[in-house]
C-alpha cells in the first residue's frame, strides 16, 4: 500500500485535499485522524506537520509526501522531487528594516538575522562571502526586528504584505518555491504503478486546468478561418446542422484567451455561443 504524507492543517493542506480529489482520491479526514484509507484508490494518507514531511519521505515511513520544496531545500534529506504542482508558490528573502539604505550582500556583514530556515541562509552569506549572526527562531520572525532580537530577517514573502506591515523592505529573493510531490525513490514495483496512475491524472488535472469548452453555430463558409481561431487540441469538432450552409463548432480554449477568442468568432459570424466548464482533458 502506498502512503502518501501531507501537511495535516496549514497553506498546504487545503491544496493538498482538493489536488487529491480532484484525482480521483478521497480520504475521510474529517475526524483528523493520524492516518486514513483513500476508499477509492490503493493509498494511504499520512497527516504531519509540514516540517516532517521530508524526513518521513526520505527514511522510507511515506513512499510519498507533498511538501513546500522549501522545506525539503531546508532539510537537505535524499528524496527525489518527482513533480512541481503548481500551488504554494512563495519566496524566501531577507528583508530589512525599510528606513535601511541596501548596499547589497555585504550590507548583512556582522548583522544578526532571524530566520526558520538557517540552511538555505547560511548557503546564501557563504556564496557571497558574508559573514553574519543567524539567530533561528520559529514562527513569528517578521517581528524579530522590532523586538530587538535580531537586525533583519530571512523569511517566506508571498503578497509582501506581512513584511509592509512590520516596517521592512525585502531586499534578496534567495529561493522560490512550491508545493512539490517528493518521493523515497524505493518504491516497489505496485507503488511505481500508483505512482505513475497518480501522475498521469495529476498531468490531466493541470491540463484541464483554466479550459473552457465553447460550441457554436457558425456559417460553413467561415469555419477555415474559425480554425485559425480556435486550434484547440487536434483542430475544433465540426457538425453540419440541418439549416443548410451551417455548422456547429466545438473546440477548447483557454479562458484568459476566451473573451478575445469570442470577439474573433463573433467577427466572422458565429451565434448562439455556449461555453461550458471542463471538468477533465485526456490527452
Ligand atoms: O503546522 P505546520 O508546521 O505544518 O505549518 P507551518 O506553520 O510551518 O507552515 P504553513 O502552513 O504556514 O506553510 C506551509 C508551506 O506553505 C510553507 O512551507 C511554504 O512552502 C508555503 N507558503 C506559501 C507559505 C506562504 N506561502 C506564506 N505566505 N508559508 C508561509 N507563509 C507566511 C510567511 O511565513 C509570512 O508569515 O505568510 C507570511 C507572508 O505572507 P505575505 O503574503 O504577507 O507575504
Ligand atoms: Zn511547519
Amino acid at each position: 500500500m502506498l502512503r502518501i504524507a501531507i501537511q495535516a492543517k496549514g497553506r498546504l493542506n487545503e491544496d493538498c485535499t482538493a489536488l487529491l480529489k480532484e484525482i480521483g482520491i478521497t480520504a475521510d479526514d474529517s475526524k483528523r485522524k493520524f492516518l486514513a484509507q483513500a476508499p477509492d484508490f490503493p493509498i494511504e494518507i499520512l497527516y504531519m506537520r509540514d516540517d516532517d514531511i521530508p524526513q518521513v519521505v526520505s527514511n522510507g515511513t511515506a513512499s510519498l509526501g507533498i511538501v513546500g520544496l522549501n522545506e525539503v531545500e531546508e532539510k537537505g534529506l535524499k528524496v527525489e522531487v518527482v513533480e512541481k504542482l503548481g500551488f504554494g508558490g512563495c519566496r524566501i528573502s531577507l528583508a530589512i528594516p525599510k528606513a535601511e539604505e541596501y548596499t547589497g550582500p555585504q550590507y548583512f556583514e556582522g548583522k544578526r538575522i532571524a530566520t526558520s530556515y538557517p540552511n538555505i541562509l547560511r548557503r546564501f552569506l557563504e556564496q557571497n562571502g558574508v559573514k553574519a549572526e543567524i539567530e533561528v527562531i520559529t514562527g513569528s520572525v517578521e517581528i524579530a526586528p522590532a523586538a530587538g532580537i535580531a537586525d533583519a530577517i530571512f523569511d517566506i514573502v508571498s503578497s509582501g504584505g506581512t513584511l509592509i506591515s512590520n516596517g521592512l523592505k525585502e531586499v534578496e529573493k534567495v529561493f522560490f518555491s512550491e508545493a512539490v510531490l517528493i518521493s523515497s525513490g524505493r518504491l516497489t514495483e505496485d507503488e511505481k504503478a500508483t505512482l505513475d496512475e497518480i501522475l498521469f491524472r495529476i498531468e490531466s488535472a493541470k491540463v484541464s486546468k483554466g479550459k473552457k469548452y465553447i460550441l457554436m453555430n457558425i456559417p460553413e463558409a467561415s469555419i477555415p478561418e474559425a480554425v485559425k481561431i480556435l486550434p484547440a487540441m487536434r483542430s475544433p469538432t465540426v457538425m453540419p446542422l440541418a439549416a443548410e450552409g451551417w455548422c456547429s463548432l466545438h473546440s477548447v480554449v483557454d479562458s484568459k484567451e476566451l473573451w478575445d477568442k469570442i470577439k474573433q468568432l463573433k467577427a466572422i459570424g458565429a451565434e448562439g455561443i455556449l461555453v461550458l466548464n471542463v471538468d477533465k482533458i485526456i490527452l
